[in-house]
């Protein structure tokens, strides 16, 4: 019988094929999928950066980890999604221009759908002008931004002022990411920011006030 340790160590080891037979093996267990994410996928994900800033692994290794980690994600998504609540309001989210990383910005996606928000995800490396676009013909009451890179925050600031100069000032943007932080988000005038998928459910939810 596979643990979530055996779970953690095919991701950090890009086993995709294991990962494939150990997840559904845990969820009929009765292991909850948000115990698959806290306890094994997301600290994987930790150990993989880890080594890759100490250079004991490069950016191919943290590849492979990543689409384990996705091909878990495919697993668990639907569970995390079971609730089947109508949607009430729309989110748009995406990572922006700059970055391709993904992981996190999808679990964000999955957990608001999950709450019964209608999730337009714009995918990575997203322009400022793109995320205009989309709240024109989505008119969402959120819209969330992600990013991992130190050197992508700018791109973050000048989504955040393109969307305000546009004029809209009553849709909130919620920002989250690794090097993310409160002050942060005050300093470029979010509305929000969050350190992990679960509060980024909660700060919607505080922020349109249907907590
Ligand atoms: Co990259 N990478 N990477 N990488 N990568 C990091 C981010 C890094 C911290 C690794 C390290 O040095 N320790 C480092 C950034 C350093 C910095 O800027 N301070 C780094 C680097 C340097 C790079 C490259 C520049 C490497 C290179 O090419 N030399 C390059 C950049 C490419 C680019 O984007 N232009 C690069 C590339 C890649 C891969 C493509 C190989 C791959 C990404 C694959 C993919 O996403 N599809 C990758 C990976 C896998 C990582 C690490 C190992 C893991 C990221 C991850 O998925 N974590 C990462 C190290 C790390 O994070 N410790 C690293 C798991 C995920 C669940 O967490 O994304 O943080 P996270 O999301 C969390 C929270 O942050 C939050 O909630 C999520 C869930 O709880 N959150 C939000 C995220 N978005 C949110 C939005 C919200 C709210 C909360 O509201 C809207």
């Amino acid at each position: 019988m596979s643990t979530l340790e055996d779970l953690k160590t095919a991701v950090i080891n890009g086993k995709r094929k294991d990962v494939k037979v150990i997840v559904p093996e845990l969820l009929e267990s009765g292991v909850e999928p948000t115990s698959l994410l806290q306890d094994a996928l997301i600290p994987a994900m930790a150990i993989v950066g880890e080594r890759f800033k100490n250079n004991e692994v490069f950016v191919p290794e943290m590849l492979v980890s990543a689409r384990a980690m996705k091909q878990a994600m495919a697993i668990i998504e639907p569970k995390l999604l079971e609730a089947g609540i109508s949607p009430e309001y729309t989110a748009i989210i995406g990572t922006v221009e700059g970055d391709l990383h993904d992981i996190g910005k999808n679990l964000v996606a999955t957990m608001w759908k999950g709450t019964g928000f209608d999730v337009i995800d714009l995918g990575v490396n997203v322009p400022a002008a793109k995320f205009l676009e989309a709240i024109d013909e989505y008119k969402p009451q959120i819209v969330g931004l992600s990013t991992l890179l130190t050197t992508t925050m700018p791109a973050m600031k000048e989504t955040v002022a393109a969307i305000r100069n546009a004029g809209h000032s009553k849709v909130m943007i919620l920002i989250g990411g690794a090097p993310i932080t409160q002050s942060y988000a005050d300093e470029i005038g979010a509305d929000g920011f969050s350190k992990d998928a679960g509060s980024a459910v909660d700060i919607a939810k505080t922020t349109l006030g249907i907590a």
